[in-house]
């Protein structure tokens, strides 16, 4: 038994995720936590909300709520979808947090005690009527190579000219819509970095078994433009977490916070904290201090592509330069993106289908299923209706919900709700048992290596070749003949269906329990020797029928969410 330490990327706190959100973070590394947890393996999955950033405080004005409010909030209506889609968290935590806030200080406190971090003098565009600095996405003006009206203060999207606020005519603050601005001098902190770069370079170097996803990001990163930059790790807001050294005050930092990239991934430590701090666990130092024990753990950080970057260098950089022996990430699985008929999926233009929308057409397994046997994973991929009412009606209930649908109905009608006797196995049902234990080798080969789409073809493959051998044996017709034999090959078939049910619990949790539930065979362990599981319910046991594991998705319901989610959401 080992000991593995999971995160997913932590989502923004403002606004519901959509599909391609969770498929490129949180759902895999749910898939992996409960294939480990299955394998009998010590597991510690944790994600977060990320709560700091211009991003919250603007949704929180636009709501009109005060944003500490608008946080806690949003953290529950986020935490309840994660619920629906049965996202095994053992703690949802909040970046929040009096325990993050604590240890961000921390880390920042070592990184000056450690000179990796300078203070950068720069001007900044501040809104009197806001009494704020503006973020140089939120200043607008007229483009001065195109004419452009609605141009941003760091690029034009008319003709894609890279500017900087004081190149706009007329500028002005999108929040408030005020022109009265000015360049303002303000100070920050920037995380030297590009001291740290061979470091860095070296520690990648060594980790020969990534995804080339994530090492080609990171080595763009340290190596294009003149390589690895220093980061301003301070922004001039008012929430987030304040400028301290440890617990002291930063001379000259007084008002300002954490940049959001900065605490988020501290949050990941904190978490561990606020998970023990919930009484949900009793040590969070034997996870992340290789002093405490963490020498022993395996930590797996799942992410979409473009929070590569963060994981591979700033957060590292943050943990090596503390000079303490905090614990690294031993492998990083990022993800492609996701995209929505034909065009991309868009929180800010409401494009897609969102978590509580998908939860409110289909249950979770549904999307569990169509999501990560299509993963974003060799490159991106796409979602479109026709795709997933085929996957659904093809895998899910032909293949996996008719098997056990028509094996535990045809034993009900011939031999009663239980497991009936027959005679020994033979050669058909050996071959079939030997076919399998190699698939679920291979099986367990690529749920180890997070072979996401792999995994859940074999997967299927292993479905199927329960389907093909239940039409070859066919045990409806043998039992006219054979009863004896029709029997035997029932019992094969009923202990298929746990078999099914432990192996797909880390894809379809919900179909896994229910099948396990009517198999009276809750608690069932791993199958580590397919044989002697299939022999796992004895004649005699008893069992109900289940009802339809996976309704069919008809042409009329793809039609209407098709136009349904055709649009924009308000
Ligand atoms: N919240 C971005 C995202 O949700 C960001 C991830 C932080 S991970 C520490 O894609
Ligand atoms: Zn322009």
């Amino acid at each position: 038994m080992a000991r593995h330490l999971i995160t997913s990327a932590i989502p923004y706190i403002n606004g519901i995720k959509h599909l391609g959100n969770l498929v490129g973070s949180q759902l895999p590394a749910d898939l992996y936590a409960r294939y480990l947890r299955g394998r009998g393996h010590e597991v510690l999955f944790l994600c977060a909300t990320d709560e700091h950033g211009t991003p919250a405080e603007l949704a929180a004005a636009k709501a009109k709520v005060p944003v500490a409010e608008y946080c806690a909030e949003m953290h529950e209506v986020q935490a309840e979808i994660a619920k629906g889609f049965r996202l095994s968290f053992d703690h949802f935590g909040r970046s929040s947090s009096a325990q993050n806030h604590k240890l961000t200080q921390h880390f920042a406190g070592r990184l000056k005690a450690a000179g990796l971090i300078r203070e950068v003098s720069e001007k900044q565009m501040f809104s009197h009527a806001d009494g704020r600095f503006l973020p140089d996405r939120y200043i607008e003006g007229t483009c001065p190579n195109c004419g452009f009206e609605s141009a941003r203060g760091d690029q034009c999207d008319n003709c894609t000219k890279q500017l900087d606020p004081v190149d706009l005519i007329n500028p002005h603050s999108t929040i408030s819509g005020s022109t009265d601005l000015e360049m303002r001098e303000t100070k920050h902190l920037y995380l030297r970095q590009s001291t740290l770069k061979d470091q860095l370079e070296a520690w990648i170097d060594s980790k020969k078994d990534w995804p080339v996803l994530t090492t080609s990001i990171a080595k763009k990163w340290l190596n294009d433009g003149g390589g690895l930059q220093d980061r301003g790790i301070t922004r001039d807001l008012d929430w987030g977490i304040p400028v301290k050294d440890g617990d002291k005050d930063w001379p000259g930092m007084e008002g300002k916070v954490f940049y959001v990239w900065f605490d988020a991934p501290i949050e990941y430590i904190a978490c561990s904290q606020e998970w023990v701090d919930a009484g949900k666990g009793d040590d969070w130092e034997r996870w992340w201090r290789t002093d405490k024990g963490a020498d022993d753990v395996t930590y797996t950080q799942f992410m979409g592509k473009d929070n590569v970057p963060f994981h591979t260098l700033s957060f590292p950089a943050t943990i090596l330069g503390s000079g303490e022996p905090w614990k690294l990430v031993d492998y990083i699985k990022s993800f492609n993106y996701l995209n929505y008929d034909g065009g991309q999926f868009s929180t800010s233009r409401g494009r897609g289908v969102f978590m509580d929308q998908a939860l409110e057409i289909l249950p979770a397994d549904y999307w569990r299923w169509w999501l990560l046997s299509h993963a974003p994973e060799s490159s991106d991929a796409e979602f479109t209706w026709e795709n997933f009412q085929a996957s659904v009606n093809k895998d899910l209930a032909d293949v996996l919900g008719n098997f056990v649908s028509r094996i535990t109905k045809f034993c009900c009608s011939k031999f009663g709700e239980v497991v009936p006797e027959g005679g020994a196995y033979g050669a058909q049902e050996e071959a079939l048992i030997t076919d399998l234990a190699v698939r679920v080798a291979t099986y367990q080969g690529m749920m180890d290596a997070m072979e996401v789409r792999k995994s859940s073809a074999e997967l299927r493959a292993i479905w199927v070749a329960g389907n093909e051998y239940l039409q070859s044996a066919a045990p409806w017709s043998t039992f006219k003949e054979d009863p004896e034999k029709a029997a035997m090959q029932v019992r094969l078939g009923l202990n298929l269906i746990r078999l099914y049910a432990v192996l797909s619990a880390p894809f379809i949790p919900d179909a896994s329990e229910t099948m396990l539930g009517a198999m009276n065979a809750a608690g069932a362990g791993w199958p580590d020797d397919v044989a002697g599981f299939l022999a796992g319910l004895p004649a005699g046991h008893a069992f109900t029928v289940p009802d339809v594991l996976f309704a069919k998705i008809t042409d009329e319901q793809r039609e209407d969410w098709q136009s349904r989610f055709a649009g924009v959401r308000t």
